[in-house]
């Protein structure tokens, strides 16, 4: 079937592309609408959104970047056939997810003639794919995650061992944790497993664990696993004598699946299943964390380096950098098992869900307080050696950051460099191969390696073209904003 009024989303130039394209977040993306009107008439377009089967998903139009969003949308295509708008997913407070999709596909774009309104010439078929709390997803997409992910490993081509858990190695400490780019890494390294789980399956994105609140519906056997329950210092039966907290060392427990989720299969090497206890009772209770590094929530966490700052972003103990410690540290020694290592804890699938929600913090507090243009120290600290020389306090003067912390550099291990300091290749297959996207930036042209300013814009706030093709269900595109 073709139409007479065709939608093209992300530049794409046949139907099928179109519809391999038609996934976007609240960010508004290029939509081309072609045409030309059979009546002879002008060759004007009307857009609207259409909710299909139950849901409440709402798409919007923007004629420009600048322009405010509308629900229907009248376009010109003149002579040529031919014009381009922005099309987002409507943000509706409240409602499941905000508004974005739960499952898949589950809205519509309806175009037709603006003389001949009855009769729908065109449509494409959207999914607001949007990273959701893993607490209220549903049940369809809690298996489609799982499953994508199984497909990753254990039962697929193994990428999520050669490739995902090999990256996070203690050998390459350095270039990923304890500095500003722990942040911009992360996001880089979550964004590229997500777009392997969307060449398995594009309805799915990375789920959020929200670790300062109780999540009894992720720690289930159709999700993340059932997880038994030892408070620190009460006697473990097993053993007979006081849990401990013992870094990554084996627990002697494992997460429990049903026999239907995917995950149950998991193999890291030699270990079959995900060993994994928690310090606190998952189905009631937040994360902990525990002596100097107690959770802390979620207002406690926007407010790390937000308040009056020249540097609301700096290195650690200050500014938000410190989010590094409290709550993400708090979420992973909240357990013993992998998950509590800093090295090994991607072996447990946990981890993705953990950081997602420490990427959605940062995210949320970059939109507090409008940090997302590149260029500014306020949105990333070390724009270049010499600047920092300059402006850094008494207390940091001589120590400049690292080349692989100053916002321009391309990251390991997709750059292809040695790890610094310890000079560990590049593993598995991400070397200069970071995953291509379809619907959003991808990075160097030719060899698809990211750099810390890649992930700054990471919504293209700033700049349409900076968006990376993901968002979070509870931090919207400030539609009020105008490029700058
Ligand atoms: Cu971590």
């Amino acid at each position: 079937m073709s139409f007479e009024i065709q939608l093209r989303p992300f530049n794409a130039d046949t139907k099928e592309k179109s519809e391999q394209r038609a996934y976007i977040g609240w960010s508004p993306v290029q939509l081309m609408v072609k045409g030309n009107n059979p009546s002879g008439k002008p060759n004007k377009v009307k857009l609207k959104s259409k909710s299909l089967t139950n849901s409440n998903t709402r798409l919007e139009f923007k004629e420009d970047t600048g322009s405010q969003p509308v629900d229907e949308l009248e376009l010109d295509l003149g002579e040529d056939g031919e014009a381009t708008c922005f099309v987002a997913g409507k943000f509706q407070e409240g409602k499941l997810h905000n508004g974005a999709s739960p499952e898949g596909k589950d809205v519509r774009i309806e175009a037709a003639w603006a003389d001949n309104l009855e009769n729908i010439k065109g449509w494409l078929d959207f999914m607001i794919r949007v990273r959701r709390d893993a607490q209220f997803m549903t049940d369809d997409a809690r298996y489609d995650f799982t499953k994508a992910l199984a497909e990753l490993n254990s039962y697929g081509k193994g990428i999520y061992v050669t490739d995902f858990v090999a990256m996070h190695v203690g050998g390459a400490y350095n270039s990923l944790h304890d500095d500003t780019h722990f942040l911009p890494w992360h996001r880089l390294y979550l964004l590229d497993l997500e777009r392997q789980l969307q060449l398995v399956n594009p309805s799915v994105s990375l789920p959020y664990w929200r670790f300062d609140r109780p999540a009894p519906r992720l720690f289930d056997e159709d999700f993340i696993g059932a997880t038994d329950h030892i408070p620190l210092g009460a006697i473990d039966p097993a053993t007979g004598s006081p849990a401990n907290f013992t870094q990554g060392t084996s627990c002697g427990r494992l997460a429990q699946f049903s026999s239907e989720n995917r995950l149950s299969d998991w193999k890291i090497g030699n270990t079959n299943g995900i060993e994994r206890v928690a310090f606190f009772d998952t189905s009631k209770e937040s994360a902990p964390g525990w002596g100097r590094i107690r959770m802390i929530t979620e207002d406690e966490t926007l407010a790390l380096g937000g308040d009056n700052n020249e540097y609301g972003f700096r290195r650690p103990p200050r500014g938000f950098a410190r989010s590094e410690g409290r709550p993400h540290g708090s979420a992973h020694v909240s357990f013993n098992g992998p998950i509590n290592d800093i090295t090994m804890s991607p072996q447990d699938p946990l981890f993705f869900l953990l950081h997602c929600n420490v990427d959605r913090l940062w995210a949320k507090w970059q939109f507090t307080f409008d940090r997302d243009l590149p260029t500014e120290v306020e949105t990333y600290p070390h724009q270049n050696k010499r600047e920092i020389s300059f402006t850094t306090p008494s207390y940091l003067i001589g120590l400049f950051p690292e080349d692989y912390a100053v916002v321009d550099a391309l990251q390991w291990p997709w750059d292809d460099t040695w790890s610094k300091p310890y000079n560990l290749r590049p593993p598995g297959s991400r070397s200069r191969n970071f995953t291509k996207s379809r619907t959003g930036k991808e990075f160097d042209q030719r060899d698809n390696m990211p750099s810390i300013s890649d992930a700054l814009d990471a919504f293209g706030q700033r700049l349409t073209a900076n968006y990376l093709g993901f968002a979070y269900d509870d931090v919207p595109f400030d539609h009020e904003r105008t490029n700058s």
